[in-house]
């Protein structure tokens, strides 16, 4: 297994721990989620893929239950912890608690555990909606597994993991621990929970999606966390309220259940009658974002670029005016993307800063490309790498453990 950043990561290992011997190579994937945010910690179906940027983690297993793991990036300093089914956090927005989480999640499941010495490496952008933290929980977790011979099957470590990631305090959902582990090379999937499934679909080969950073991050140990955690709970309060406006309560107490009982179009104006403000408003993307994954997939497997490409800009209205979480300059990168040409935008992942993706056809992914260069990134200046703001994204493989 190859990764780019073999060197670097070597070196810094040698730095910290001395030579690394019977050393594995852990890669795990962020995604971008082509459709479908704010619904996974509904239930409901969601489409992302995986990226080409990563996770990487060397490691070297020990022969005590010990962690050590730095990274090559001098902001994140070296942590150090005991694996048990019960570890103290770091303080909030501490970067060891992402290994931590695994950590104790493992321990609880398996047992006593063997720890590591580690270094990790990643090209995925932070607090960008790419999921950098849950690909740093997955690889963590499978340094931990492969480093005390234990198998576990991906979709039950995906869902074991889903739920550890709330020890670092965000109520998320299952999308991003799913993808990264399950992901398959040139395809989209999707995802569906209550049980986890993914079915893959392949990009047709002249669909290009574009992935462009606000410069806003979405840091998940702030507000972003404090909003994002409100939405979980405004949905399930809309909920709560819908199903007694329609006497349902006693019998429906989810969203799949309660589309699988009224049509989309149909909540949507019992709602408008039903509800009011915030949570009429909530409730309204929750649902029509259900619809539109489904009708996205369909647009996928027909090869409907133009389909496609207006449930995505259909899907950021919605974000935006709806759920309330994007931001001017989210809506601006989606609005450059769409005056030059291309098919869709919206922003993806949890919103209030992060990427935008959209589609467009290969033969304008350049004009894309560099408009956006041009009008958003360099308007502001901009004079870092810009291929790690605005790239294409590769449809790529879930994450995978190596002997180097
Ligand atoms: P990002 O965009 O990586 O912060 C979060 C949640 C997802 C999902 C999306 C919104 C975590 C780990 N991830 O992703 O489960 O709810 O927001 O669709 O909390």
């Amino acid at each position: 297994m190859e990764s780019p950043h073999l060197e670097q990561l070597e070196h810094t290992f040698a730095e910290h721990y001395g030579a690394p011997r019977g050393a594995y190579l852990v890669l795990a994937p962020g995604r971008v989620n082509l459709i479908g945010d704010h619904v996974d910690y509904n239930g409901l179906s969601v489409l992302p893929m995986a990226l080409q940027r990563h996770v990487a983690i060397l490691y070297c297993e020990r022969d005590d239950p010990t962690v050590r793991i730095v990274s090559t990036d001098p902001d994140y300093r070296l942590r150090s912890f005991e694996l048990g089914p019960s570890i103290e956090p770091y303080p909030e927005g501490d970067w060891g608690n992402y290994a931590k989480a695994a950590g104790q999640a493992l321990a609880q499941r398996h047992g006593e555990l063997r720890g590591f010495d580690a270094v990790v490496h990643s090209d995925i952008p932070v607090a960008a909606g790419l999921s950098s933290s849950s690909a740093l929980v997955v690889a963590s977790a499978l340094a931990v597994l492969h480093a005390n011979d234990i198998e576990m099957e991906k979709l039950a470590l995906a869902e074991l993991l889903a739920e550890a990631e709330h020890y670092v305090g965000t109520r998320g959902g299952g999308m991003d621990q799913a993808i990264c582990l399950a992901a398959r090379r040139g395809s989209a999937s999707r995802i569906d929970f209550n049980p986890l499934r993914l079915t893959a679909h392949p990009i047709p080969p002249d669909w290009g999606f574009i992935v462009a950073f606000s410069l806003i991050r979405a840091e998940k140990s702030g507000t972003a966390r404090e909003t994002y955690n409100l939405r979980t709970r405004e949905c399930g309060e809309a909920l709560q309220q819908m199903t007694a406006a329609l006497g349902l309560a006693d019998r429906i107490d989810s969203y799949p259940t309660l589309l699988a009982e009224l049509p989309p179009a149909q909540l949507v104006s019992r709602a408008e009658e039903a509800l009011e403000g915030t949570l009429l408003r909530r409730f309204r993307h929750v649902v029509s974002e259900a619809d539109r994954v489904h009708r996205a997939e369909r647009a996928l497997i027909d090869y409907d670029l133009k389909g496609f490409g207006h449930l995505l800009t259909e899907s950021h209205q919605s974000l935006r005016d709806d759920f309330e979480v994007s931001c001017p300059e989210l809506d601006e990168l989606v609005e450059i993307a769409l005056r030059t040409g291309a098919a869709g935008a919206r922003l993806t992942g949890a919103g209030l800063g992060g990427c935008v993706v959209a589609l467009c056809e290969e033969r304008r992914v350049n004009k894309v490309l560099k408009t956006l260069a041009k009008r958003f990134y360099a308007t502001r200046g901009f004079e870092g790498r810009l291929e790690d703001q605005v790239f294409l994204a590769e449809p790529s493989a879930g994450a995978s453990v190596a002997a180097l």
